[in-house]
């Protein structure tokens, strides 16, 4: 990747040196402007947030793994060019009821500090779309796919942001869970210092799901299929490991893994974390 950039610039350089200074100049810009926002903040029902920073990743089947989806292929680098405040923790119960009044969880003795589950894709844009008119201030919204798992991985390219092998403090999964979620923030973050970004629930993305989607796939700021039949989510959840369909330990729970299901899906297992755009 090095020697491609350095042969890009070069060229970019010797024929149009005026625009590389523009490029160049934004990206001075955006690292001032990151430089200088909050780095974690607190909405008005307590929602906290952490800087997501701009920057590149590869996406998909990483440069590690031996057994991949094809719908995870090929693996390529990705920019994320402008950054963005993710949660901290998976939307919880408490949280849910707050904005929607009513607590559709099958979790729901699990208490108010657990993540929500048994949501579908479109109860999540509900929920968006009533937050964002009491918090008009910020643009709440699902990440990306790319912006999930670039937030994910942190800046590894390993299987999994903490190595190559399944981590039971890292994460709620089948083998630690006692088949149930568990209340966020109990296990360790990652790089970014967002919790259960593995684990515990699935993640709902924005992205239409296509399984030919990565081999022709915007390098900048992908945002998923134009249309489709069913919604990404990433991330495993505290069901998965043992799962029949696992071709090996914590297949699922990679990063790289694209589950998908419709937006009526609804599943104990899946439940979501927003992205803020706060400028
Ligand atoms: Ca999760």
């Amino acid at each position: 990747m090095k020697y491609f950039k350095l042969g890009y610039f070069c060229f970019v350089c010797l024929l149009f040196g005026e625009k590389i200074e523009i490029v160049e100049n934004k990206k001075t810009e955006q690292i001032i402007i990151e430089q200088n926002m909050p780095k974690e903040w607190q909405n008005g029902i307590g929602m906290q947030f952490v800087l997501i920073p701009s920057g590149e990743f590869r996406l998909g089947c990483g440069e590690t793994e031996t057994i991949c989806e094809d719908n995870e292929t090929p693996g390529h680098v990705v920019r994320i060019t402008n950054f963005f405040y993710m949660g901290k923790y998976e939307v919880t119960q408490g949280q849910w009821k707050s904005i929607m009044g009513d607590n559709p969880s099958y979790f729901d003795e699990c208490g108010d500090n657990c993540p929500v589950d048994s949501i579908s894709w479109k109860d999540t844009q509900e929920f968006i779309l009533k937050l964002n008119m009491k918090e008009s201030s910020v643009k709440y919204r699902l990440p990306t796919e790319a912006e999930w798992e670039y937030a994910a991985r942190s800046g590894t390219t390993t299987k999994y942001y903490w190595g190559e092998d399944m981590d039971e403090n890292s994460g709620w999964y089948a083998n630690n869970s006692e088949r149930k979620t568990h209340p966020v923030g109990m296990k360790k973050p990652n790089g970014f210092g967002l919790f259960d970004i593995s684990g515990n629930v699935w993640e709902w993305c924005s992205d239409w799901f296509s399984d030919i989607y990565y081999l022709n796939s915007p390098k900048e700021n992908p945002k998923g299929f134009e249309f489709g039949r069913l919604k990404v989510a990433k991330g495993g959840s505290w069901h998965d490991e043992v799962s029949p369909n696992a071709r090996t330990s914590g297949y699922a729970i990679r990063h790289a893994y694209r589950n998908r299901g419709n937006v009526m899906h609804k599943s104990p297992t899946a439940g979501f974390r927003l992205v803020a755009e706060k400028y």
